[in-house]
This record gives C-alpha cells, structure tokens and sequence, in this order.
C-alpha cells in the first residue's frame, strides 16, 4: 500500500534525471523544484509542442529520439507538462524507464516539507488523488522501490485491486479528517474575526516567511527552498499596534499548480481571503520577478482575492547591484514598497505603511455605552483608539477610531461631529 513516505521517485543515489520540457522558463524552474528535491538534471532538452498528441503529448518520433539520447544512464524522464494517467503510461512505454510530470515533482516537494498535521493530510489525500488512477503503472515503481522484484504478472494484478481498494479508502478518511479541520480551523478564525488582518502572499521563495519573522520578531522556519512553507502561522505585529494587527504567512505559488493542490490546501489558502490586507511579496532579485508577479496575481483571481486591497512588495532589494537592475525591478509594479526582509528599518517602514493602511480604514465614531455592557465596553477598548471618554449618568460617553465595518457590527453607527485626530 502506498503511504504518505512512499517517494513518487525512484529511490536511488544520485539519480539521473533526464528532463522535457516545451518552455525554457519552466523548465529551468522543473530543475529547481529537482534541486530542492536534492536530484540533479542530468540532460534536458526543451521541445515546444505546436500540436499536442492525444496519447502521448508529445509526438513518438521526438519521444523515441528522447529515448536514443538518454541512453541507458538515465533512470528518470520527467515531463515539464500536466500529463494525464493514460499519456503517462504510453510515454513509459515509449522511453522504456520511469516517466513523471511536474505535477509528480510538486506533489513531492509538498509531500517532503509538510510539517503539521494539517498540511500532511492535505499532501497526502493530493498525493493519493493523483496516484489512484495512475496506480497500474506506478506501481512497478512502487514494487522495487520494496525491494522485491515485480513479481509474477498474475499476482501483480491482484495486489493492484488490493491496492486501488486501499487507496480509495485512504482518501475518503483522510477527506473526513479534512472535514474536521476545516471545522477546528474556522473556529480558530472566528476567534480572529475583529482583528485586523495582513496576509503574506506571494511566489514560493519570494522572501514571505523571513518578512513575517522581521515583522513579528518570530522564528518560523525560512529557507532557501521551494515550497519551504506549507501551512499558514498567525503571529501578532511586534511590537503590539493599535489597532491589534496579525500577519499570516501562507503557501507559496508556482506557476502552473496542480488544481489537485489547490483543492486540498483551501483551507490553509482560505486564510488569505478572510484577510483585510493582502501584502503580496515578489523577490525582485529573481530574473523572472515580472513573471512571478504574474503568476501570484492570477493566482490571487482563482482564489476570488483580486479585489483585496494589496500593498507589493519588492523584497531581496540588497542583492540588486546596478540601476539597470533596480529600474528593471521598479518596473515590475511601479509604487510598490522597496525592501530587504532582512533590513530591520526597511521593514519598519513597511510595518508602518500596514498600520497607517488599517488606520485609514478607521472612522472616529461616537458611543454611550450603558454601564451595564461590559463587555462591548472592553471590545471597543481593545480594538478602538479612544480620543477621550466622559463618564455620564447614562453611560459610559467614549469618542473612538475604529474600523467602520468592526463598528457596524457592535453597533457603534454615529459618527462624530467633529472630526478628531488620533
Ligand atoms: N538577500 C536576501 N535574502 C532573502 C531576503 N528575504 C528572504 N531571503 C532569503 O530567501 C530564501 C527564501 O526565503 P523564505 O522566507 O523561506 O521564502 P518564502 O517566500 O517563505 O518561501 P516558501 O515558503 O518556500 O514559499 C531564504 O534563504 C531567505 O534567507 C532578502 O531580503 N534578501
Ligand atoms: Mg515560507
């Protein structure tokens, strides 16, 4: 049975990769996502495909020539395409060695780097979506990774059944298990539900998860790898601000993402659409920063957060050396906020630009709150800023800033007269 531990790769010391892909950009991301995995391309070609084949995506002829030049040495193809189960197994057929799709390398990754229990049920149910129909194939790879041989075919085909029972079994646990955290997860959220939120979000690598530490003068995990985050941590603004603000750190993007991904992880990239704020972070350092803005932002519309209110940041600004180079980062969104997330003071004036967006948001509303609401009384103080307060015989009289849509919703609808500053 194939488990969340089971290597979608062939396990092997240095293993030799051999990659197709039909655009050069993506390819050199393919390799990447390899190199995080800790392979190494051994020979690559890049093929643009004017026509894709039904069967096979790419045409035989190229795929035979593929064959020739890899010769005996390579003991992976990976194809820098969405391949479906069908075109898989054929193309295996064809190049005679193990084949996989990006969508196997993502899915990997995924599956390498999830922490949380969260994060490792949401890999692990994509992991078996994508596995179930493949599973025929697939699993002779599974079969040696075991250690023994592939066996009699008549009994090979019984342990599939076997298998393809289990699998289906798997995903629909692992799918109510999902229920339940999505349930737990909600919960967690409602108890956010006044405070002012900022969410992270941006390509993977892009600097997100080292922004939040500065931000917040936390310690999580930051690293010079794809897909290093997997879940979203909630941490507050440090030093504490008025109004309270959290910073969420979420998952990277990528282009082309398995939609079996997104799927899975929505209720971690729910989090970004219960934000007030979506602070979208490009690594301006990256050749293809443009690109990858891109991708963040048509990411952002899938997931129905392009109407968001956004703050750009250019981050990894201290490893751009010529003007040619920071021009060419300026233009990738002019007025975005320029900065290191390593640079303490950069990343103060960022902290300040979140706040001053929050406080603009505010009105200074009017209330006389009966001495008997206690309770509405501390809110208002905790997510207010209070110009001054008089004490009535009514009540409690308090001029407060805060932000329009809190207020509605603890009743506080007058406006003051005179408009006050802080
Ligand atoms: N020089 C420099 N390096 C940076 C800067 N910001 C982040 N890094 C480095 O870039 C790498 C990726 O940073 P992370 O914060 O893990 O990136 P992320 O966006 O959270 O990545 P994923 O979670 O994988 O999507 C790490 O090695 C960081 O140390 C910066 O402003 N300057
Ligand atoms: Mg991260």
């Amino acid at each position: 049975m194939i488990e969340n531990t089971q290597s979608l790769l062939p396990i092997k010391e240095h293993l030799k990769v051999f990659t197709l892909g039909v655009e050069e950009e993506s390819l050199n991301e393919l390799d990447r996502l390899l190199h995080t995995l800790g392979v190494e391309t051994a020979q690559r070609v890049m093929a643009p495909v004017r026509k894709i084949v039904a069967g096979t995506y790419f045409g035989t002829g190229k795929l035979d020539e593929i064959r020739e030049q890899g010769g005996d040495e390579i003991d992976l193809f990976v194809l820098d395409v969405e391949l479906t189960p069908r075109q898989m197994q054929n193309v295996e057929k064809i190049l005679g060695k193990p084949v996989l799709d990006r969508n196997a390398i993502i899915l990997e990754i995924f599956s390498r780097h999830a922490r949380t229990s969260e994060a490792k049920t949401q890999v692990e149910l994509a992991k078996l979506q994508y596995v179930l129909p493949r599973l025929a194939h697939l699993w002779n790879h599974f079969e040696r990774q075991r250690g023994g041989g592939v066996g009699n075919k008549g009994m090979g085909e019984k342990q599939i059944e076997v298998d393809r029972r289990l699998v289906k079994r798997r995903i629909s646990i692992l799918g109510n298990r999902l229920k339940e955290i999505e349930k737990e997860r909600k919960v967690q959220r409602s108890s956010r539900k006044d405070i002012m939120k900022a969410a992270i979000v941006g390509y993977t690598n892009a600097g997100k998860s080292t922004l939040l530490n500065t931000l917040t003068e936390s310690k999580v995990l930051a690293e010079d790898k794809l897909f290093a985050t997997l879940d979203s941590t909630v941490r507050a603004l440090n030093p504490d601000s008025h109004p309270p603000v959290v910073v969420i750190d979420t998952v990277g993007f990528i282009q082309n993402i398995p939609t079996s991904l997104i799927a899975s992880f929505r209720s971690t990239l729910e989090e970004i659409s219960q934000a007030d704020l979506i602070v979208h972070v490009v690594d301006a350092s990256s050749e293809h920063a443009r690109e990858q803005f891109e991708t963040t932002v048509e990411v952002l519309k899938e997931l129905k957060c392009d109407d968001k209110d956004r703050i750009v940041v250019l981050n990894k600004m201290d490893l751009l050396s010529s003007p040619a180079q920071v021009n060419r980062a300026k233009l990738v969104h002019p007025g975005a906020v320029r900065i290191s997330a390593l640079d303490l003071d950069a990343v103060k004036r960022l902290r300040e630009q979140i706040l001053d967006y929050f406080k603009t948001k505010m009105q200074v509303f009017e209330v006389v709150v009966p001495y008997t609401e206690g309770k509405l009384l501390a809110k208002i103080q905790e997510f207010g800023s209070i110009n001054s307060t008089k004490y009535l015989e009514k009540g409690v009289f308090m001029q407060v800033k805060m932000d329009t849509g809190l207020a509605q919703k603890l009743g506080v609808t007058r406006y003051a007269t005179a408009k006050q500053d802080d």
